[in-house]
């Protein structure tokens, strides 16, 4: 019954109109369908996407043909098949981008062979996940517009997805209108941010006043975060910004300004993605999340190296940047086990798959980062109010 009879992969287009890869699993009575995504500000240490014709034309020749006639149920075995067929570190024999894509597949297809919605499939079904949405940005995803990637927002008090979702919406809207009456015009970024051209501390107040009104209004607690992606802005001795280039000790001094300043409930990305003692350094002062996206690639192997140094308190989460759920997995026990709050996230480039929402809930991160507006954010988020309806409570948040 949950035996891979057959499975198609084709390119398709992402939310940036980039092709990328679409594989569908079919079982005797199931099927399951993921996509990979893919980033624009990617880490140096994640695995590597193969361009989509090479990628398809070697998945046809040396993985679909492997997949026939194993069982979707077991995901271990399915990801070390992926592991052996490749056979280098990082995927870029078969490309990270189809090692993804199969192995979400394959899980959505014994998920449905049994009748079982994903998260229940995968995991106990635990808490589900507060939405940390970008409202203004720029960087690799808007050039032109803040020098920070993104300035997003968390609305920790919310008592319900839905509240949670609507929460974000208004701040969007909210923020807009503040732009608009400043006179400031933009349009937006890959992920549905707006992307105006202001400082950063300009993008913090009017996000801070946003959020302050919203709050009110709703009765509830909202907070700002940012995603600096710092290691965008480092050209291998200092952090250049559109107004000032800061050496690192220049750029802790001035997310530690920040972070106080704004009252930042969330760092992520603070500073070039090989800086762990910086990391330690940033981490030690305060009680802020600081969280590992570039740093960690969602590698079991880098995260412990942080949880050595004392790097970071918070992991974000991408599947693409380890290749498989499994690893995935690992790299979220790992995390877990050591106190590190996980995020799960999206990338940049998004399709309407909405398998994250589901891992996010599966693998009990409380946190996912999964933009607030577009048809492929809002899949996750709407999955995400699908299946509260099914029982499931919000996550525990300080
Ligand atoms: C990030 C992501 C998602 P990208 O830096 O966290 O917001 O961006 O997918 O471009 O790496
Ligand atoms: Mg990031």
């Amino acid at each position: 019954m949950t035996t891979i009879e057959d499975v198609i992969v084709r390119g398709i287009s992402d939310s940036r109109g980039d092709e990328t890869i679409e594989v569908d699993i079919y079982t005797k009575n199931g099927f399951g369908r993921a996509a990979a995504p893919s980033g624009a500000s990617i880490g140096g240490f994640e695995v590597r996407a193969l361009p989509i014709p090479e990628a398809i034309s070697k998945a046809k020749e040396n993985v679909l043909p492997r997949l026939i006639g194993q069982d979707a149920t077991v995901q271990k075995d399915i990801d070390a098949l992926l592991h052996e067929l490749d056979g280098t570190e990082n995927f870029s024999n078969i490309g990270g981008n189809v090692a993804v894509a199969i192995s979400m597949a394959v899980a959505k297809a014994a998920a449905s062979s049994l009748g079982r919605p994903l998260y229940r499939h995968l995991g106990l079904g635990q808490n589900l996940p507060y939405p940390l949405g970008n409202v203004i940005g720029g960087g690799a995803h808007a050039i032109g517009g803040t020098d920070i990637q993104e300035f997003l927002v968390l609305p920790i008090g919310a008592r319900s997805m839905t509240d949670a979702v609507f929460a974000n919406s208004l701040v969007h809207k909210k923020v807009k209108l503040l732009l608009n009456k400043r006179k400031i015009r933009c349009g937006k970024g890959d992920e549905g941010a707006w992307a105006p051209k202001i400082s950063n501390d300009e993008a913090l107040s009017i996000i801070s006043e946003a959020i302050g009104e919203v709050s009110d209004y709703l009765g509830f607690k909202i907070r700002v975060a940012v995603d600096v992606a710092a290691t965008e802005l480092w050209n291998g001795s200092s952090y250049i910004y559109s107004d000032v280039h800061r050496s690192r000790d220049d750029q802790i001094q001035y997310i530690e300004e920040l972070i106080d300043q704004y009252k930042l409930y969330y760092v992520e990305d603070p500073l070039q993605e090989q800086d762990f003692e910086g990391f330690a350094k940033i981490t030690s002062n305060t009680r802020c999340l600081i969280c590992g996206d570039d740093l960690f690639v969602t590698n079991a192997r880098r995260i412990n190296q942080g949880i050595e140094m004392g790097a970071a308190n918070s992991v974000l989460i991408k599947p693409n940047q380890i290749g498989t759920l499994t690893d995935t997995h690992n790299a979220i026990n790992t995390a877990k086990s050591n106190g590190y709050v996980c995020v799960m996230s999206h990338r940049s480039g998004e399709t309407t798959d909405e398998t994250i929402a589901h891992l996010a809930v599966a693998f009990g991160t409380p946190i996912i980062k999964t933009g607030i507006v577009g048809g492929e954010r809002t899949a996750k988020l709407n999955e995400l109010i699908r299946i509260e309806e099914l029982g499931e409570n919000m996550a525990e948040l300080v």
